[in-house]
């Protein structure tokens, strides 16, 4: 048992035959259907019907059934193919299908991952092997992983993915790499997936010797409209384009005095008569200016109005970078004229990696549920995207790729449910991460209840656990430089950028912790619509779950529960480190329901969890207390390193950026 089934285990003898199976045409995605259920579906007979009226559902379907048949039916093939997984999936989560009544329609037009994948088979933040794609054998080495990937993704509803970091080399666009990427559009094609690519802004001037890549270039602008139109010759479904400009060092518009507008739309013009669309980043800050929290805001908020309808401005869920909590980034809602998706990271580059067990579900669940405020109570990040309250062209939602080739895909076992989560989330945001989690397990590993119900309780959980031992109360952005593993929160990379030390996040001093974004710090408060920014602005209104995040705060400032900050803080480090405890315990318990071999490497890995938790507390608190000064309350398990030796370890690691 290694993992590499995924959450696709079906039973092991065969699905109903041939004339079980209604169904009109021989399309590659029909056949797909067709074959999933002669493989794996063991119930009534199914027929599969295309229906016109059904297009209003876009990608979804309807399910119909009785004692004797099911009635698939959606307006498009792939809803087919997705209602099929569908009741699958109801198959291996032991529900009745006898008396469905089924109508789905998926959240997002575009469900997309993002693969940080370089051209030489590394991946940026990848933490489960090399890349899947295999540049250097394509076209004409295909390996089998291409349509499980894609197979993988229809079964859950993803149905974009962008192949190659948003650290865009301009080879990706090159002739030779695109006919590569054809290949690959082929294999996704019949799962409903479609690919698009990450594109370099200079491509014009290091692959076409433009003088330039400035946007309203003539010359430039017709290197990009060619390079449409050689692009859609190979591949006529392509997607479009996802930009990384003008931020950490990448070219874009502002090279040329230009602004995010003039370089996004000259983009959409050339992909617009294909239906290409252009995902813009709002990932851009840099060292000289604001508050990083800040910037996105200010460098967008402008431009609302001015970008065009197939550009939709692709931004992460926390103004800083991925933490493990940060407050929602304040752009959603800002623009009121321009789409806006969101972008989650499944890859855990600041969450453990593959080592820690974190189900991300509940940080997903928690950004898309922030309420804006934006047009009163009740605007929600998913109703700001889904085009509730903005009708949008395009609506879609992003994340970046967990995915590489290890044998079970993702390096931890139970990061696999990170990719399943993000890709029912994006189907229908209304989920909830414990039916999520459910699914998951009973389809990974067992429907038994007594392995079914603990491993639940545990990946619920798990994500605020990660919270408590690495940076609780709104503290963010205290990792080791470059790899972003552990902790290293005196780091000051004088000489460097502030903006990547840690101590320009969490701001500590004799007086107290925390980096103060009120209307007398930075402000950062006062891009959040009433009354949002009143509540975070407030010390006694700010959630304490970001109360560092928005406030410095006093050493003996008295916390809800009584505590002072300072203990508050050590007992939530301490907290961390025993439910990771906990977990090693819960799981232990779990060797006779599962494999031996799956049992083991996630008992090693929580091994490893457990003692980087006592790293991360250990590190944090010793470091903090040289400022606070204060003793660690003695219920508190003590400290087991030096803060000198800690102090070491990045040393060794290294820095890369
Ligand atoms: C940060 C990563 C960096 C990415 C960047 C981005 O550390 O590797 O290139 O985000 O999203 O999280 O562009």
């Amino acid at each position: 048992e290694d993992g590499s089934q995924l959450w696709l285990r079906f039973p092991a003898k065969n699905g109903i035959s041939a004339d079980q199976i209604i169904a009109k045409g021989n399309s590659p995605t029909l056949n797909i259907a067709r074959k999933e259920l002669s493989s794996h579906w063991q119930g009534q007979t199914v027929e599969l019907r295309t229906d016109k009226s059904l297009k209003k559902l876009k990608d979804g379907y309807t399910i119909k059934s009785s004692q004797n048949k099911i009635v698939i039916s959606a307006g498009k093939e792939i809803g087919l193919l997705y209602g099929v997984y569908h009741i699958l999936r109801l198959q291996q989560n032991q529900v009745s299908t006898l008396n469905l009544n089924i109508t789905e329609k998926p959240s997002y037009d575009v469900r997309i991952l993002n693969h940080w994948d370089n051209l030489d088979g590394t991946i940026e933040r990848g933490y489960a092997g090399h890349s899947l794609w295999k540049w250097e054998d394509l076209p004409n080495i295909i390996s089998p992983r291409y349509e499980e990937y894609a197979w993988a993704n229809a079964s859950v509803g993803i149905n974009s993915v962008v192949l190659n970091n948003v650290n865009a080399s301009p080879n990706m666009l090159r002739e030779d790499y695109l006919k590569k990427v054809k290949v690959l559009a082929d294999i996704f094609r019949p799962y409903g997936i479609r690919v698009y690519l990450s594109v370099n802004f200079a491509s014009p001037k290091v692959l076409g010797g433009t003088e330039n890549s400035d946007p309203l270039n003539k010359n430039v602008q017709k290197w990009w409209k060619d390079k449409a139109s050689e692009i859609y010759k190979l591949i006529p479904d392509f997607g479009g384009f996802l930009v990384k400009a003008n931020s950490e060092g990448q070219p874009g518009p502002q090279d040329y005095g230009r602004t995010h507008a003039d370089g996004a739309n000259m983009m959409a013009d050339v992909l617009k008569p294909y239906g290409g669309i252009v995902m813009w980043r709002a990932f851009v800050y840099s060292p000289s200016k604001d508050d990083r929290a800040k910037q996105a805001y200010l460098e967008f908020v402008p431009l609302d109005g001015k970008f065009r309808d197939n550009v939709i401005i692709q931004i992460k869920n926390g103004p800083v970078d991925f933490q493990p909590r940060e407050a929602f980034n304040p752009l959603f809602g800002a623009l009121k004229k321009t789409p806006e998706m969101v972008e989650f990271q499944i890859t855990q580059e600041y969450l453990g990696q593959a080592n820690h067990l974190v189900y991300l579900a509940p940080l997903f669940k928690e950004t898309l549920e922030s309420d804006t405020y934006s047009n009163g109570e009740g605007s929600t990040i998913a109703k700001i995207t889904d085009g509730t309250l903005r009708p949008a062209k395009i609506t879609a939602i992003s994340a970046v790729a967990n995915i590489g080739e290890d044998t079970n895909w993702t390096g931890h076992h139970f990061a696999q449910a990170n990719w399943y989560a993000f890709g029912r989330l994006a189907w229908n945001h209304e989920l909830s991460a414990d039916q999520i989690a459910k699914e998951w397990i009973t389809m990974t590993f067992t429907d038994n209840e007594k392995f079914v119900n603990p491993v639940k309780e545990m990946m619920l959980t798990s994500r605020e656990t990660a919270v408590d031992y690495m940076m609780p109360l709104g503290l963010h952005h205290i990792f080791a430089g470059g790899h972003h593993y552990g902790p290293e929160p005196w780091g000051d990379y004088k000489g460097g950028r502030p903006d990547w030390s840690p101590v320009y996040y969490h701001q500590a001093d004799k007086n107290g912790v925390g980096f103060d974004r009120t209307k007398t710090g930075s402000d950062a408060v006062s891009q959040y619509f009433p009354p949002l920014n009143e509540i975070y602005g407030n010390i006694k209104t700010c959630p304490e779950n970001l109360i560092l995040w928005f406030h410095h705060v006093p050493w003996d400032y008295k916390m809800k529960d009584g505590k002072t900050l300072w203990e508050e803080l050590c007992y939530k480090y301490d907290s961390g480190v025993h439910e990771v405890r906990d977990y090693q315990k819960i799981w232990d318990q779990m060797e006779p329901y599962i494999d031996e071999q799956r049992f083991a490497e996630v008992q090693s890995k929580l091994k490893i969890q457990s003692k980087d938790a006592v790293w991360w507390k250990d590190a944090c608190l010793l470091y903090f207390q040289t400022f606070s000064q204060m003793p660690i309350p003695y219920e508190i398990e003590r400290p087991v390193h030096e803060l000198e030796d800690l102090k070491k370890i990045k040393l060794k690691m290294g820095h890369h950026n």
